[in-house]
């Protein structure tokens, strides 16, 4: 198997995760990523591979696929150890769910800090309403955090057994912390989730290569001010 990834593209490193807890083995090609021009000049193996000429694709003999959802979907199927879903209907669909939550619900306000890994520019304005949407977008990062807290509740992970909405929504999460967005420390069940994961060997090296990426590619994000979390 054959992955274009990119050191910090989100929904690329959620299949990578995918791939590690399979066990499966597969081959990497990061696509070129700066800061200053994002994903441009695009690979030619990902503009011919997907209309929308973005990580991730994989390529698992002559299939050919792209989308993090559609690649998982894929790989459980096709690979059914370690299996990333639950096996009754009801619970894969909510777990189908809080994938796509992930993806569009948790995602967006994360977006919103993304400015602050690139150089910044000569535009202060420019900087200064980034960072008050940025403000904004923290508050509703907190409100999604308690949501979370609550869904989670006592369970180990959200769908009971380890899936993919962990995956999912980690990966978001930790995008969220990278840029400065809330600790987690308010929120103590969620915490420890996120801490048990980290201890899964295929989490833990995507985080180390997601760090090793801000170091070579990033702006610094300033650190969080302890407190600010309320
Ligand atoms: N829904 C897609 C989103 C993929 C996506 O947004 N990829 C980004 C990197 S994280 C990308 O390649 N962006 C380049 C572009 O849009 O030009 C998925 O789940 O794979």
């Amino acid at each position: 198997m054959l992955l274009y990834s990119a050191p910090l593209s989100l929904f690329a490193r959620k299949v990578e995760i995918a791939l590690a807890e399979k066990a499966l083995k597969f081959e990497r090609v990061m696509v070129p990523f700066s800061q200053t021009r994002g994903y441009s000049p695009k690979h030619p193996a990902v503009v011919a591979a997907n209309p929308k000429e973005q990580v991730p694709v994989l390529v698992d003999g002559g299939l050919t696929l792209y989308d993090s959802t559609v690649i998982i979907e894929y790989l459980e199927e096709a690979y059914p150890q370690h299996s990333l879903m639950p096996q009754e209907a009801a619970a894969r669909a909510r777990c189908r769910l809080l994938e796509l939550e992930a993806d569009e619900i948790l995602l967006p306000p994360v977006r919103k800090l993304m400015h602050r890994t690139e150089l910044p520019g000569p535009d202060f304005a420019r900087h200064e309403q980034q960072e008050a949407e940025a403000a904004e977008a923290e508050k509703l990062i907190l409100g999604n955090y308690s949501a979370l807290t609550a869904r989670l509740d006592s369970q180990e992970f959200f769908c009971g057994t380890f899936s993919l909405a962990d995956i999912a929504t980690f990966i978001v999460l930790h995008y969220g912390i990278r840029l400065g967005g809330p600790s987690l420390a308010s929120h103590q069940n969620l915490e420890a989730w996120y801490h048990r994961l980290l201890l899964r060997p295929g989490f833990a090296l995507a985080v180390q290569e997601i760090a090793a990426a801000d170091r070579a590619l990033s702006h610094p994000v300033a650190p969080r001010q302890p407190g600010s979390d309320k």
